[in-house]
């Protein structure tokens, strides 16, 4: 009876391997698919979008095979958008900010000193609220599938160190293509300039921007290093990345593939931070070794920035609407608890 039963099993454990072996072959079709990233190959993003890559092609039988595309070789944030809106390119990652121009609300992740720690941002951005701003894009032709962390974005620049609200006067400092951030950077006394994250290094490198803000990480994966000197740690705000998909494309495939996608994206989300939170808290010894003078700023010259800043956020609330503001307060402060 005992063996009876365990051929059974056997025999039942066969045929339902091979009904999801068939079921797999009939959901999935072969797909290339061409994720777009602005920073290198060896970077946080770099390193995530590879574990993505891996997870579709087994997740589907090697059915579905990502091909990475890094440092904007298939355009700026800005392009690649685009290109996904109009079905020329499958995927891409960056940042929410960039996306401003497209869905309004984006802009609220772009308020200063929103969050205190990446836990809350995790709490926000992967709850309700965060999922509620996700799928604005939708309608414009872009579906968002998680979001990643870019991280607390930090001032470097090649003039003076910036100690006080005034060092920050007169330079010339590159911003992301983007009203918050150009708006915040003015209001602090900046000459703010709008480029493509593409265009950064050179800039820097020439001296046409004196400056610019980003995550540790990037500092770091970018060689900002080699052209810039001073870092100030400001953490001024908690830059998310968004795992975007084309809406056209999207809707052309299976719920299986659909699936897919999306248990890749978590994945590679968790990948994601983690990696980033590892590599941040050695990040700031690392850009010391390559020779950057590093500054806190004095907690008094924060205040005095956040005081300032409360200008900006009055016109973010007004652009992505009070309802939507109130709501991310409210998120931000039950995660705060
Ligand atoms: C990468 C950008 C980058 C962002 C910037 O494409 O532009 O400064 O922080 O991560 O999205």
């Amino acid at each position: 009876m005992k063996t009876f039963r365990r051929t059974l099993l056997a025999a039942l454990s066969v045929a339902a391997f091979a009904a999801s072996f068939q079921a797999a072959a009939q959901d999935f079709k072969p797909r290339i698919i061409r994720f777009g990233y602005g920073l290198n190959e060896v970077s946080n993003q770099g390193r995530a979008t590879k574990l993505f890559a891996q997870e579709v092609e087994k997740a589907s039988g090697g059915k579905m095979k990502v091909r990475a595309i890094g440092a904007a070789a298939l355009g700026t944030d800005l392009q690649m958008q685009q290109a996904l809106i109009g079905g020329a390119q499958e995927m891409m990652v960056g940042s929410t900010a960039t996306l401003v121009g497209i869905t309004k609300e984006m802009a609220i992740w772009d308020t200063p000193f929103l969050f205190n720690n990446a836990k809350e941002a995790d709490v926000v951005l992967d709850g309700p609220v965060g999922q509620k701003v996700m799928d604005k894009l939708q309608e414009k032709g872009l579906v968002g599938l998680v979001y990643w962390e870019n991280g607390f974005r930090n001032l470097t620049n090649s003039k003076r160190p910036v100690a006080k609200l005034e060092d920050m006067s007169g330079i010339k400092l590159r911003v992301m293509q983007n009203n918050v951030f150009l708006d915040s950077f003015k209001t602090l006394g900046a000459n703010a300039v709008p480029l493509p994250f593409s265009e950064l290094f050179t800039a820097l490198e020439t001296n046409t921007v004196d400056g610019q803000e980003n995550p540790y990480n990037t500092i770091l994966s970018s060689k900002f290093y080699e052209v810039q000197k001073y870092l100030t740690v400001t953490n001024h705000v908690y830059s998310p990345w968004i795992v975007l998909v084309s809406k056209k494309y999207w809707d052309g495939l299976s719920k299986a593939e659909q699936k897919v996608l999306l248990d890749a994206a978590k994945k590679s989300r968790d990948f994601e931070r983690q990696d980033t939170r590892d590599e941040a808290a050695k990040a700031l010894a690392d850009l010391k070794g390559k020779g950057m003078q590093v500054n806190e700023l004095p907690a008094a010259e924060a205040g005095r920035m956040r005081e300032k800043l409360g200008a900006v956020n009055a016109s973010i609330a007004a652009n992505v609407g009070e309802d939507l503001w109130k709501e991310v307060q409210g998120a931000v402060a039950a995660a705060r608890k």
